[in-house]
């Protein structure tokens, strides 16, 4: 029985494993956040993480994944850029017999070409993010600027259409403009510095909506350029829950974010210990939690809080 119990609790044992991890890049805060957490849970639990930056390119991802691929990895890590384009690269995977989980964005593919996905549910996250909008002008006629994720990916298809959805019944509320910032501060304050200069200088706009906190915060600097103040003459609504936000947040500058964990890696490397030791299944969508934030839940706490976790 000894011997029963102690193998079972090295059930979720992943040392000595060698894992290769396709990551993005380093578009935003939260990424470089995820990229942070993932090698400390490496490191934690003994693995030895190869680890590839693909620096926004689909292309040097499927590179990254043939390589590990050839070198013969334990499992296989990606964060997909865009939903569309795996299914080749994940079948060779799976002829290699090489496990693959997906971490916090979807792709369009057979759902056993991956054996789990870590992720949010995004479209709760636009829900929840077009909601706190319909609650906050109560009524009042809102044109609402949108600065999307990354063309073509999960995130940005999803949380789109949840705010849409949020939104649908409040015929006060209008999306005037729409574009992408590609998930980074610096286009996110570009294309606000276009919304601003068509919507006379931003005195038509009553909120941007991004869809993650880094374009907000290059959307804020842009509003403070253009004599406004943001959280005030623009409310500012985005996702992620990264420091910068809180901090934005406690300075009344922004107002409201949806948290998203940068910890993907843990229940996939969960999963992964426990499909090694028994053939254990894992669920198919592991679902990270989504909670709001504003101006009332102490955004200096949660901005040290996080800076205390390593963000
Ligand atoms: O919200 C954003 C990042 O893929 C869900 O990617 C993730 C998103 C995250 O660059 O900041």
């Amino acid at each position: 029985f000894a011997t029963a119990l102690s193998s079972g609790a090295l059930a979720q044992d992943v040392s000595g494993k060698v894992i290769g991890f396709s990551q993005i890049g380093s578009e935003s805060g939260w990424r470089a956040a995820e990229t942070s957490v993932t090698r400390q849970q490496a490191e934690e639990r003994g693995v030895d993480l190869k680890f590839a930056d693909a620096q926004q390119k689909q292309e040097n991802q499927i590179k990254a994944i043939r390589g590990f691929i050839a070198q013969g990895v334990d499992a296989i890590l990606v964060a997909p850029v865009v939903a569309t384009g795996w299914e080749d690269v994940l079948s060779e995977a799976q002829e290699a017999e090489i496990p693959v989980v997906l971490l916090d964005r979807g792709i369009d593919a057979p759902e056993d070409l991956y054996l789990t996905s870590v992720a949010s549910d995004q479209v709760h996250e636009g829900r929840v993010a077009g909601q706190w909008l319909v609650d906050e002008v109560a009524g009042e006629d809102c044109n609402v600027v949108e600065l999307q994720g990354t063309v073509g990916s999960s995130p940005a298809i999803n949380r789109k259409q949840g705010f849409e959805e949020a939104i649908a019944d409040a015929s006060n509320i209008t999306i005037a403009q729409s574009q992408t910032g590609d998930f980074t501060r610096s286009k996110g304050k570009e294309v606000m510095e276009a919304f601003l200069k068509s919507s006379n200088g931003g005195a038509d706009i009553c909120a941007v909506y991004a869809h993650n906190d880094d374009m907000a915060v290059g959307a804020i600097q842009a509003i403070k350029d253009a004599g406004l103040a943001p959280g005030e003459d623009i409310l500012v609504v985005s996702i992620d829950a990264v420091p910068d936000i809180f901090t934005a947040i406690a300075a009344g500058e922004a107002n409201a974010t949806v948290e998203l964990t940068p910890n993907m890696a843990g229940p996939a490397f969960d999963a992964l210990g426990a499909y090694w030791s028994d053939g254990t299944m894992p669920e198919k969508f592991i679902i990270t939690e989504s909670k709001l934030y504003t101006a009332a839940d102490d955004p200096q706490g949660e901005y040290e809080r996080r800076k205390d976790l390593g963000y």
